[in-house]
């Protein structure tokens, strides 16, 4: 016997829109789920979205042969500027079909060895820089991090120096990138006609779009003009050059432009956010940053970090896996049916209804997590342990075939710097009674979380 999904009593007109607290984003969404459970079905204007939040349910959308990804309202919007870049690609496109198979290995094992000398050369850069600032200098982490994160993808796939920490303002394209994502977000909540009105906004949005793409294009050209040495070939030369092995086609010009805004989009919010949380967290838990410590110092030493140190930093691991689950920086994915269904054995949904998966809740369900499922441990994802975590109980990176393509490249950047951090610095918060504050945008960070660091007594 089917039963009708549980919804907040729609207004005229604007449905449920007066129920959700827009400032705090996916948040926002959750606090009505906390409220009405693990299906709740929230309307705006016209259009519904179907939110899950428990592990059973979650469990059923992931099954890629009922349910697939779709683009929901706010993606469609990133469209403008992302166009069909893999993230704003619908997976029958084939243009998504294309580029997934040709950028699958560029983001593989054996490319992330490759980049590692990279990611090392934009944290050598940070942990410089916080050095000589001294243990006085209020260091912001978010910003710092931001940094760090938008340099590294930008060297690591096309050799391209945004050069943020030497520069108190940021480069124009991350103005015009941070306030396209904002214009985006805004437009999803706003109407039609609201949209269209709003026209120093549009045009704001089209300048804009417009910077991040001659950015790009500037890179394709000189990269043109000058090929990457034998040896040296990066993401934008496997864009450049290689076939698609199925059809034989390559990329166009324009696709590269959309999957080069993509990454620097993808790749950079979402990493720092992870870097963020993870800060705030060891703060908040001196055993674990005390065990993280003591790691490092056993397979580091005083060596400079390598590729091959890596692997051996399982605590690290453990930790930012931690540190996802509590705090999934991309806080949502959609997927919809193919065909009309039953989820959950009692609730009908329509073909093409999209479903919203929201993380920080799914993280928190007590069924899958246990009853101390708020607390922040790192254990959870020991070898021992992790093997009792169900099935899709944890997705800061989405599901299946259209998963982050940059997964390996973001834990591998974060776990780097959090080694080198760790082996160079301790650590404390410059504001004790620091309360969290998130900001929400398409992702979300603790706004104003400020540490010192000083430099402990090692020769690296
Ligand atoms: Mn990433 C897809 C989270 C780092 C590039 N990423 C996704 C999805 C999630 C996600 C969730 C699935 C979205 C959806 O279903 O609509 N990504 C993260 C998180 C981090 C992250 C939490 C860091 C932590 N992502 C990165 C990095 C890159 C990147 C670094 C660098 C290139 N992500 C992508 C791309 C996609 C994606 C590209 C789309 C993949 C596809 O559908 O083919």
């Amino acid at each position: 016997p089917s039963v009708p999904i549980p919804q907040p009593p729609p207004r005229p007109v604007v449905g449920n829109l007066p129920d959700i607290d827009s400032s705090k984003g996916v948040l926002g969404l959750a606090e009505v789920a906390e409220q009405y459970g693990p299906i709740v079905r929230i309307q705006f204007f016209n259009r519904s979205i179907v939110a899950v939040s428990s592990q059973e349910l979650v469990n059923e959308v992931c099954d890629e042969s009922r349910f697939g990804k779709v683009i929901g309202v706010a993606l469609r919007e990133v469209r403008q500027f992302a166009g069909d870049g893999l993230f704003t690609a619908e997976t029958q496109e084939p243009n998504w079909q294309k580029a997934h198979r040709i950028l699958m290995p560029a983001f593989g094992p054996a490319a992330l060895k490759r980049m590692f000398a990279g990611m090392d050369d934009i944290v050598e850069q940070l942990l410089l820089k916080w050095e000589r600032l001294g243990p006085t200098a209020r260091i912001n982490v978010p910003d710092n991090t931001t940094r760090l994160t938008l340099d590294t993808i930008a060297l690591c796939s096309f050799k391209y120096r945004f050069n943020s920490l030497y520069r108190e303002e940021m480069h124009p394209f991350v103005g015009a990138m941070v306030r396209a994502l904002v214009e985006s977000g805004d437009r999803a909540r706003r109407l039609p006609v609201q949209n269209k009105i709003m026209l120093r906004r549009r045009h704001q949005l089209e300048e804009d779009n417009a910077l991040m793409f001659e950015v790009a294009e500037q890179i394709i050209s000189d990269r043109r003009r000058n090929p990457s040495p034998a040896g040296s070939e990066d993401i934008l030369d496997t864009m450049l050059n290689a076939a698609d092995p199925v059809t034989g086609g390559r990329l166009s010009d324009e696709n590269i432009r959309y999957q080069m805004v993509t990454f620097l989009i993808a790749g950079h919010e979402t990493t720092s956010g992870l870097l963020s949380f993870t800060l705030y967290e060891l703060l908040r838990h001196p055993g674990v940053l005390a065990k993280a410590r003591a790691q490092v110092d056993e397979v580091l030493g005083t060596e400079s970090a390598r590729f091959e140190h890596l692997p051996r930093l399982g605590y690290l691991d453990q930790i930012l896996k931690e540190t996802l689950r509590l705090w999934p920086t991309a806080p949502a994915f959609n997927v919809a049916p193919f065909q009309d269904t039953t989820l959950g054995g009692r609730y009908e949904v329509a073909s093409g209804q999209p479903i919203m998966v929201l993380l920080p809740r799914l993280h928190r369900d007590k069924a899958a997590w246990g009853e101390d499922a708020e607390l922040f441990d790192p254990d959870r994802f020991s070898p021992e342990r992790a093997a009792e975590i169900p099935a899709n109980a944890w997705k800061p990176f989405g599901n299946g075939q259209r998963s982050c393509i940059g997964r390996g490249f973001a834990l591998q950047e974060a776990m780097l710097f959090l080694a080198k951090l760790l082996q160079r610095f301790d650590i404390t918060a410059a504001d004790p009674g620091y309360e969290l504050h998130i900001k929400h945008t398409l992702t979300m960070k603790p706004e104003g979380l400020v540490i010192h660091v000083r430099r402990r007594d090692v020769a690296i």
